[in-house]
């Protein structure tokens, strides 16, 4: 069969207020992990492609183009609530082939997908089960599957993408001001913890060995890879396997610099291992400096382990990146003014600014559509019709939603003035 695997275009984004367009990846391609992972498990007696619309700023229609031109047997697509829009013309607009969604819209709404369209919907990870339902014949339905050990994956099959489209070739256009392939993997899959904002896909932690992390970053550096990223939920859930993913990248001196998502918490042992084997970079939530705000979060985790974190991160020659959200309810305006002075105290190295955004299936999206803070359950109405450009309502009111806008302005203006 011939498969075409891509990921959505952005256009008909809902109007997303909350990241300052500072920040905006929109200059960033991104690997697609997703749909790589997807194509790495297809035997080979399928002809397999990559269409990744998002990093190529593809439109919808120039997409159905290239999907009309190749005339595939099945298009399978990644989506996520910001690109559902664009599913639903897409599945209204391709002729023959099936049509699969996966990713994690697909295991939230199912029901939805398949009334715009979709004739098989794969929910959670489909590393395997895309490629068994492949050789089933393709038939119509709902798939689930939950893979247990990672390291029994396949490596990503590379070769189907062109890695010099993802290269970051002026490197003061980007935030992170590296160049070259910044290349992304992912070494666990989950978090346990329980931030009220956020959409985790799963609550339970599964995580690569190190000696298979440490092989793929080898296939990483072995495509030209710059720098690795990993792209995990929580790196640093658990010590022992941080300083052993350290332990095996010094065993083989490899010859790495590399930079990892996770939380705020790490003592002095760890951090040193981390820079020894070439980590140069954590990506850590803060989310808030208020104490009390901190516990509404549910961040389970407290200001000092934050400050020792900071501290410990300078002392070693790890630079820090920290999110920042501003807006959960009882923040105030003086919080808000003095929050640039605290993140300087704290010695963040890069502070990356959102406003709250209640996602679907976040716990403050469920609390505050429980309580009537949002009159009805937009999310689960604008997964049924997906209307382009929609504006999802604020939940503070105007003024203070337009000072939150302001003061994540000012933000910016405050650490990056050219
Ligand atoms: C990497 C990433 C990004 C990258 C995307 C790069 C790329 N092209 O892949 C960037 C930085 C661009 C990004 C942007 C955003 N992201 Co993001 N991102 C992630 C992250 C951290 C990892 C995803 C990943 O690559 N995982 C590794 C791969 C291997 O796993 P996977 O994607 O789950 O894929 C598996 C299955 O889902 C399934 N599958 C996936 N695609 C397909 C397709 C088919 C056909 C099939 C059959 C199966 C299938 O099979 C795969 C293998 O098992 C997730 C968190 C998470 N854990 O999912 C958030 C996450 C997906 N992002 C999220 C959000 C909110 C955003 C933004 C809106 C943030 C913002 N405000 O800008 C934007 C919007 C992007 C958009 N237009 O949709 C939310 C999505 C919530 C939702 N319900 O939709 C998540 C879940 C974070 C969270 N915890 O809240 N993101
Ligand atoms: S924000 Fe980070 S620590 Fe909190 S639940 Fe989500 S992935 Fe876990």
């Amino acid at each position: 069969m011939r498969v075409l695997l891509i990921t959505l275009p952005n256009e008909g984004e809902p109007r997303d207020y909350t990241t300052p367009e500072h920040f905006s990846v929109g200059r960033l391609r991104y690997i697609p992990l997703g749909v790589l992972a997807v194509a790495s498990g297809i035997d080979p007696q399928h002809e397999v492609r990559i269409l990744d619309s998002a990093s190529m700023g593809l439109s919808i229609d120039e997409t159905l183009a290239v999907i009309d031109e190749w005339d595939p047997d099945v298009v399978g697509m990644t989506a996520t609530i910001g690109t559902s829009y664009a599913m639903k013309r897409l599945l209204s607009g391709i002729k023959r082939a099936k049509k699969v969604v996966g990713g994690p819209h697909a295991t939230h709404f199912s029901d939805a997908i398949r009334q715009l369209g979709a004739d098989a919907i794969f929910q959670h990870d489909a590393d395997r089960s895309f490629n068994a339902w492949l050789s089933s014949g393709a038939p119509d339905g709902l798939f689930r599957d939950h893979v247990d050990d990672l390291d029994t994956l396949p490596m990503p099959r590379l070769e189907l993408l062109d890695l010099d489209d993802y290269a970051i070739s002026d490197p003061s256009k980007v935030l992170l001001k590296n160049s070259g392939l910044r290349f992304p993997m992912y070494s666990s899959k989950g978090c346990p913890f329980h931030c009220v904002f956020c959409d985790t896909q799963e609550r339970g932690f599964r995580f690569k060995s190190p000696v298979r992390v440490v092989d793929e970053m080898v296939h990483a550096l072995d495509h030209g890879a710059a720098t690795v990223h990993l792209m995990d939920d929580c790196f640093n859930v658990k010590r022992s396997r941080v300083v052993a993913i350290c332990d095996e990248i010094r065993k083989r001196n490899l010859s790495i610099t590399w930079s990892a998502r996770g939380r705020a918490h790490i003592d002095l042992e760890t951090a040193t291992a981390l820079r020894e084997a070439g980590c140069e970079r954590l990506h850590v939530g803060v989310e808030t400096l208020d104490p009390d705000l901190l516990h509404f979060v549910n961040k389970s985790i407290t200001l000092d382990q934050m400050r020792r974190f900071f501290s410990i991160c300078r002392q070693v020659g790890i630079q820090t990146l920290g999110y920042f959200i501003i807006g959960f309810p009882g923040e105030t305006t003086a919080y808000r003014k003095a929050l640039p002075e605290m993140i300087r105290e704290l010695g963040v190295d890069i502070p990356f600014f959102n406003i709250l955004y209640p996602l679907p299936h976040s716990e403050i999206y469920d609390r505050w559509v429980a309580e009537g803070i949002f009159p009805k359950d937009f999310w689960s109405q604008f997964a049924r019709d997906p209307q382009p450009g929609f504006q999802p309502p604020a939940y503070a009111p105007p003024d203070l939603h337009q000072e939150l806008l302001d003061t994540a302005e000012w933000y910016v203006d405050e650490f990056y003035q050219p």
